[in-house]
């Protein structure tokens, strides 16, 4: 199977080009300027297919390097399974996800990767890895973080929140880092000072502040930075490098910001929802949500944080300036019903996530149309920078000879309206939208995943079993 991506831009990360792509199987074959021919061959008239993207980009397929597709959690299960969710992902130009395993604490780390292996497979519309999460870093577990890395996942979760549920106590994680620090493979981190937010949480549940507003109010940017500053200096002291996930406190990014100056092997992630949503907009901090429980569908850990404080702004700031270099989704959806509404009356029992694996291509080509990135910083955002630092590049996050066919023609010229509403688009497992009502002025046209189309023209046409999982090497920002 031969396909001929004709008359489009080409996207990458360093730059823009007039060209034609070929895709040969499942794999890039060539990237020629416009109407080339290739060793006195007509292309067009030798491949199965063309796909004419004149006036449109032609872009590595996104990769979300953070996702929770069936994540037991919040006592329940996030609504999107490996299925419904990576056809929601091709949906929206991603073609690759990157997804955690879960260790609870007790559980042995290798049967919990044979278990996702077991959901994931024969499933996926899209490729996938696997991050690993660890939770009582059992001396079992030290020892399949050299396994796992072998079965290609370099990159190991751990959390200093939950307590009871994740939270691994500074020592636990002072381990794990000295195995990262000696094996190569990245520390992930949920920076938030969960002991605090605890005594936070039942404090204000004791004054019966039990509005889904008072969870952002639970956990304070200060809990945030507390947590960030003391996971750098626990990477410092180890050696270990540091990816710091889902940062929302502009306190945050400079901590990690400080750290990169001094030369300091550390990362930060952050989401659409910490770039476009807000406390006061989303939770009804203004007050004319108070006794709604509407503000559950914003419910995420880190929390959504004030506008008026100027994390989002900075947040914008960061992704131009690189102080952050990534932007993954935490695509954790629930439904309102029988699962956000477990916490009526009580915002600590509400399942705490917000599913966008769906929008995060359009979302941030939106901030390409608002002046907030470049064009290159776009395509970098969402799928060069997750390439290299989960050690997939090459393979992924770039058009060019050798890569895999995964390539999204984007119509700059088209429309995307967000939402569950009549004409708006939403594939995700979720009875709500936390983006409803969002416009973008751009539209994903057409997703090839290794060579095969997924998404053509408002129709998806890719199967369950197509994606297959991908063995990642180290993070390629590490020498
Ligand atoms: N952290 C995550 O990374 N995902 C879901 C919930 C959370 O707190
Ligand atoms: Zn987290
Ligand atoms: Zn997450």
């Amino acid at each position: 199977m031969k396909t001929l991506i004709k008359n489009g831009t080409v996207v990458n990360a360093t730059g823009t080009a007039q060209a034609d792509v070929l895709i040969d199987g499942e794999t890039i074959a060539a990237v020629l300027a416009p109407g080339s021919t290739l060793l006195g061959f007509d292309l067009e008239s030798n491949v199965d297919t063309v796909i004419d993207a004149a006036g449109k980009y032609v872009i590595p397929g996104g990769i979300d390097a953070h996702t929770h597709m069936e994540m037991p959690f919040g006592g329940t299960f996030a609504s999107d399974t490996f299925k419904t969710g990576t056809r929601a992902a091709a949906w929206g130009g991603t073609t690759t996800i990157v997804d955690f395993v879960v260790q609870y604490a007790g559980e042995n780390v290798l049967d919990q990767f044979a278990l996702w292996h077991e959901k994931a497979r024969g499933n996926c519309a899209i490729d996938y890895g696997f991050h690993q999460i660890l939770s009582d870093v059992q001396d079992s577990s030290l020892v399949a973080m050299d396994e796992l890395l072998r079965e290609g996942v370099s990159s190991f979760k751990l959390f200093m929140a939950y307590k009871g549920v994740f939270l691994s106590d500074d020592g636990q994680i002072f381990k794990a880092m000295q195995k990262a620090a000696s094996n190569g493979s990245m520390i992930m981190m949920h920076a938030e000072n969960g002991s605090v937010i605890d005594v936070i949480v039942q404090q204000l549940v004791a004054e019966g502040k039990t509005d889904p507003y008072f969870h952002g109010i639970s956990r304070p940017w200060q809990a945030e930075e507390e947590a960030t500053h003391r996971a750098i200096m626990l990477a410092n002291l180890t050696g270990a490098p540091l990816y710091v996930v889902h940062v929302s406190a502009k306190q945050a990014v400079e901590q990690i910001a400080q750290a990169r100056d001094l030369g300091q092997n550390v990362f930060g992630e952050t989401c659409p929802q910490y770039l476009y949503l807000s406390l006061e907009e989303q939770l009804g901090a203004t007050g004319e949500q108070w006794g709604s429980f509407e503000g559950a569908k914003w419910v995420c850990s880190t929390p959504l944080r004030s506008r008026a404080e100027g994390h989002q702004s900075h947040m914008w700031q960061s992704l131009r300036t690189n102080d952050l270099q990534m932007v993954s989704t935490d695509h954790c959806p629930f439904c309102m019903k029988d699962q956000k509404d477990l916490g009526i009356g009580d915002f600590s029992k509400i399942p705490n996530g917000i599913g966008s694996v769906e929008h995060r291509v359009d979302l941030m080509y939106q901030g390409v149309v608002a002046g907030e990135i470049t064009l290159p910083r776009w395509v970098e955002l969402i799928s060069t920078t997750p390439a290299r630092m989960f050690g997939l590049y090459g393979k992924k996050g770039v058009i060019q000879p050798g890569a895999d066919g995964d390539v999204v023609v984007y119509d700059p010229n088209g429309h995307t309206s967000i939402g569950v509403g009549e004409g708006r688009t939403h594939h995700m497992n979720m009875d709500y939208s936390a983006w409803e009502g969002f416009e973008i002025d751009g539209h994903v046209d057409t997703v090839i995943s290794r060579g095969t189309v997924v998404v053509d023209d408002f129709a998806y046409v890719g199967t369950a079993g197509h994606g297959q999982y991908v063995k990642r090497g180290l993070s390629q920002y590490l020498i």
